[in-house]
């Protein structure tokens, strides 16, 4: 019997306790009411009587061997599993997949650097409605009667509601002036004011046309101001958006709401004015155009033209980004495709 006591301590001493499974095996084994310690308490019965009492304290020495061998192995394993994952199988060491983040409109990236340009040097935003009359469209700015911008070939009207009584046609706007004209009626002297937004004109969608587009106009207005100051703005403008290696150039031209008038060009970005085909051999692109607010203009908004002068300028946003980008089709603006719109600053 004591060798009995001895050999099973020895293999509960030795037994694989290193898993969920041996242990429930070790449990049943040795500790179950029909396992081997069970067995041997029955043969105590069978131990003569003055052994009993030294074989009884063998017998209770290995059954709390045993349970502290389980106690031990089972709070061990708890241990273990408490710092694993609930899915083992998952390998949290992967990377993230990363969100898709939007990217900003290339026209809305050149618009915010053009308007940051102006501001440096005291221009503050102003904007106005896209919808508006006739007045603040072409008549205030010296539009004749019969000039063909007022013709429906050009501009898209918008029909007065049923029954509304209108005192003019209104319009979509076909050049953000009408916010200079706003701001002359409005606000006081001196003007040092641009004026971004959308302009609308009747036009088939091509290459290089479109019926929606984007414009960024300036007005300054004060006493004594000159052509002089409106190129030196301009040119400041230009080599900050540019670069210091580009020049600029002044070409006459007509405009019903400025004069003098002139369109302005740049240096050649791709040629650098040597003479390419972007600028069919010239060495000069056009960027916009600008001149001396005509004094009619001025009138018909209350200013004092004897008193005021101002100078005024107008240019496209989507021919600014083209140039600065060397993008050649005017409707990948508007295509939204992701390939186009991937390729500028992320948000
Ligand atoms: C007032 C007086 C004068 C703004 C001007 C231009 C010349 C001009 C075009 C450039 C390209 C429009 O986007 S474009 O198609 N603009 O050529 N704009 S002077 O002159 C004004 C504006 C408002 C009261």
């Amino acid at each position: 019997m004591q060798e009995s006591i001895s050999s099973l301590a020895a293999e509960v001493a030795a037994a694989d306790v290193s898993s969920a499974a041996a242990l429930d095996q070790f449990r049943l084994l040795y500790l179950g009411r029909k396992g081997r310690l069970a067995d041997l308490f029955d043969q105590l019965k069978t131990v003569p009587n003055e052994q009993k009492r030294a074989v009884g304290q063998q017998l209770n020495g290995l059954k709390q061997q045993a349970q502290a061998r389980f106690d031990e192995a089972q709070a061990a394993l708890e241990a273990a599993t408490a710092n694993q994952p609930a899915d083992a199988t998952f390998d949290y060491t992967l990377p993230t997949v990363p969100n898709a983040l939007g990217t900003r409109h290339p026209l809305m990236l050149v618009r915010e650097q053009m308007l940051r340009i102006f501001a440096r040097i005291g221009f503050a935003v102003a904007e106005g409605p896209e919808i508006e009359d006739d007045w603040h469209n072409f008549t205030a700015l010296n539009f004749p009667e019969n000039h063909p911008a007022r013709d429906m070939q050009d501009t898209f009207f918008v029909e007065p509601a049923p029954g509304a009584e209108v005192a003019q046609p209104h319009l979509l706007r076909t050049h953000t002036s009408t916010v200079q004209v706003r701001v002359m009626e409005n606000e006081p002297l001196p003007i040092r004011r641009v004026m971004p937004g959308r302009v609308y004109r009747n036009e088939a969608i091509s290459a290089r046309a479109h019926m929606l587009f984007h414009q960024i106009e300036g007005l300054y207005i004060d006493e004594n101001v000159s052509f002089a100051d409106l190129k030196q703005t301009i040119y400041y403008f230009v080599r900050e958006m540019f670069g210091e290696d580009i020049n600029i150039r002044f070409r006459p031209s007509y405009f019903p709401f400025t004069e003098p008038s002139a369109e302005i060009d740049i240096t050649c970005l791709i040629c650098k004015g040597a003479g390419c085909n972007i600028c069919k051999g010239s060495g000069w692109v056009e960027i916009g155009g600008s001149g001396m607010v005509d004094p009619n203009v001025l009138e018909n908004c209350g200013i004092d033209s004897e008193k005021y002068t101002g100078y005024a300028w107008g240019m496209g946003i989507e021919r600014i980004t083209m140039l600065k980008y060397q993008i050649k089709d005017l409707r990948l603006f508007t295509e939204n495709d992701v390939r186009f719109l991937r390729q500028f600053e992320a948000l």
